[in-house]
């Protein structure tokens, strides 16, 4: 037997991203599995998602104590400051997640994966970093989010600007002093929005150059006080198992009427109920076929513009911020929570450039040109554009299957895999928080935790029956890929174009992305397939 390599670093199960579903899957692999894990991430510290995104205003539009770690060691022992935390509190509450998991211990920080393949003879993962280091595994947990490529357009003269600019999600971590200065934000999406509403407050002149309006709805925002903290304490047990339960994994149960059993007045308070009471509770429905029937969403529709409109007294502005007609059903973009963004374009120094009018057509050294040939002279520039959702970052992993093919060329015609979670001829490999599963329809932590949980159990499963590996049947995901199209035949959704539907990146191709039937339905799908299925669903 030839003597172990030094340089390679042999584990069991490689991870690679340090968000919530990086550390989550370390800590059940490793904590109760009692595997040798490592997470390897390009980012100097935990966080994913909440390390990188350090842009002006950057802060969760999911609530807390629910959008969080639901173990029970980690909740008990944290007090959040207030129900939507900022990016800062996020940065403390890991740095309080290590102390009670001690998940740093095993990160290797600055480090970026960059090419991944699977031996069948060894049946191990193979995996080589950018600073030449190679490490072996028998699994492989690309757990790097939906949001970690960065969608930055090809604009002309883009890197001629002379002032500064940054897309949001490479934000430097020192802050961006706007006092006095004229400031652009490219895009209107939950991005664009947060650093609108900060930079509106301080900037000299502020221009949003908006392409399609964001439907944003009051953020229910609140400072939690020492009795509110004690009440949380209380019930956030009761809370987490609530989510257990529900569609989209938050502590609340949708709506079980349809539009069309409801009453005109019945519809009006409810609407009027969920508006006022803030939060994301009109997109998850007042009804529950607002996206699926046609005049249930255009009732909430229209009910959205007639109280945004109201606030925005230029009638310019209002019929591009919130116009009569919907560019697309409601929430089949992403909505944001606002805290006074429609206000902001009350004041005479906040400007709206329509760039679905007028694209952008050059960055200048001095700033940014339209297509109608008018010159916007700014010092700062914040491009919020978004990302190549889920598949960006794992397309470009150099990721390859059995057949040294690339992932990101066997998903160039349109994404396949069983569960969201595996993909044929990629033994052993398992994708939280991605692809063809509920992910941004669900409330993240919670659904991620499923998702861990279901890996654990799957490798506990093979250890318990001696199995090497295991590999999806192709016709498993074949079916699991049908589904994902029938489901989504069903909704509103293609007719937006969202990165739901990998619709905001040229030449991806179109179709939705992600799975829409609930996170019960969907945990139901993991269990069976390692039950009776467990043979027919998968190759071992
Ligand atoms: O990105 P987006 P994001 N010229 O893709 C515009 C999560 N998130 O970073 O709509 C001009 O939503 C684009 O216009 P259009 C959340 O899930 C959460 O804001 O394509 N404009 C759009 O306005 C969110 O959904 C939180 O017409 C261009 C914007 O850029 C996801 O991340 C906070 C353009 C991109 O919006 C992504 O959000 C932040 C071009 N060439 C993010 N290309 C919270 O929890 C694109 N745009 C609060």
């Amino acid at each position: 037997m030839a003597p172990p390599n030094e340089d390679i670093l042999e584990l069991d199960a490689v991870v690679v991203g340090a968000g919530f579903s990086g550390i989550y899957t370390l800590h059940r692999l490793r904590n109760e599995l009692g595997l040798n894990v490592k997470i390897i991430d390009a980012g100097s510290d935990l966080g994913g998602t909440w390390h990188w995104n350090t842009y002006p205003g950057a802060r969760v539009d999911c609530s807390v104590p629910t959008y969080a770690f639901g173990i029970e060691e980690v909740y008990k022992t944290w007090t959040w400051t207030q129900r939507y935390p900022g990016q800062k509190e996020f940065e403390a509450y890991f740095d309080h997640v290590d102390k009670v998991l001690s998940i740093r211990k095993d990160c290797i920080f600055n480090t970026r994966v960059v090419s991944a393949s699977f031996d069948s003879e060894s049946a191990k993962w193979s995996i080589e970093t950018n600073g030449g280091r190679k490490v072996v595994a028998q699994y492989f947990v690309p757990a790097v989010g939906f949001a970690a490529k960065q969608h930055i357009p090809s604009w002309k003269g883009l890197d001629s600007f002379k002032g500064v600019i940054h897309h949001s999600s490479l934000w430097p971590r020192e802050p961006v002093d706007v006092r006095g200065k004229r400031v652009a934000v490219i895009g209107t999406g939950s991005t664009g929005v947060q650093i609108i509403q900060e930079w509106a407050k301080e900037a000299a002149e502020t221009f949003v150059f908006q392409r399609t309006p964001n439907f944003c709805l009051p953020m229910d925002q609140k400072a939690f006080d020492a009795a509110d903290q004690e009440k949380l304490r209380d019930s956030t047990a009761a809370e987490f198992a609530l989510c257990q339960t529900t569609s989209q994994g938050l502590p609340r149960a949708g709506p079980n009427k349809a539009f069309g059993e409801m009453s005109t007045e019945e519809c009006d308070q409810i609407l009027n109920e969920y508006y006022d009471k803030g939060g994301f509770r009109l997109w998850s429905g007042a009804y529950n076929d607002l996206l699926v029937t046609p005049e249930a969403n255009r009732a909430t529709y229209d009910f959205w513009a007639k109280k945004t409109r109201a606030r925005i007294h230029d009638p310019v502005k209002r019929d591009l911020l919130a116009p009569l007609e919907p560019p697309h059903p409601f929430g089949t973009k992403r909505p944001s929570l606002e805290q006074g963004y429609y206000e902001n374009f009350n004041k005479p120094n906040v400007h709206l450039v329509d760039t679905n009018s007028n694209p952008i057509v050059e960055i200048t050294p001095t700033g940014i040109v339209t297509r109608d040939n008018k010159s916007y002279e700014v010092d700062i520039i914040a491009i919020a554009t978004g990302f190549d959702a889920s598949t960006g970052s794992l397309s470009n992993m150099g990721i390859h299957d059995l057949n040294g093919v690339d992932l990101g060329e066997r998903w160039r015609e349109g994404v396949s895999t069983f569960l969201g979670l595996t993909v044929p001829g990629f033994p052993n490999m398992f994708l939280p928080y991605s692809v063809q599963a509920p992910t941004p329809f669900s409330n993240g932590p919670v659904f991620i935790e499923h998702q861990a949980n279901f890996i654990r159990d799957i490798v506990k499963k093979m250890k318990a029956e001696g199995l090497r590996t295991i590999d999806p049947q192709p016709a498993a995901a074949q079916a699991w890929r049908d589904q994902v199209v029938a489901i989504s035949k069903m909704t509103l959704l293609p007719q937006a174009k969202s990165w739901y539907m990998g619709a905001n990146i040229p030449g991806k191709p179109v179709e939705l992305l992600y799975w829409m039937a609930g996170v019960p339905a969907y945990r139901a799908a993991c269990q069976d397939s390692i039950g009776d299925k467990f043979p027919v669903v998968f190759i071992c």
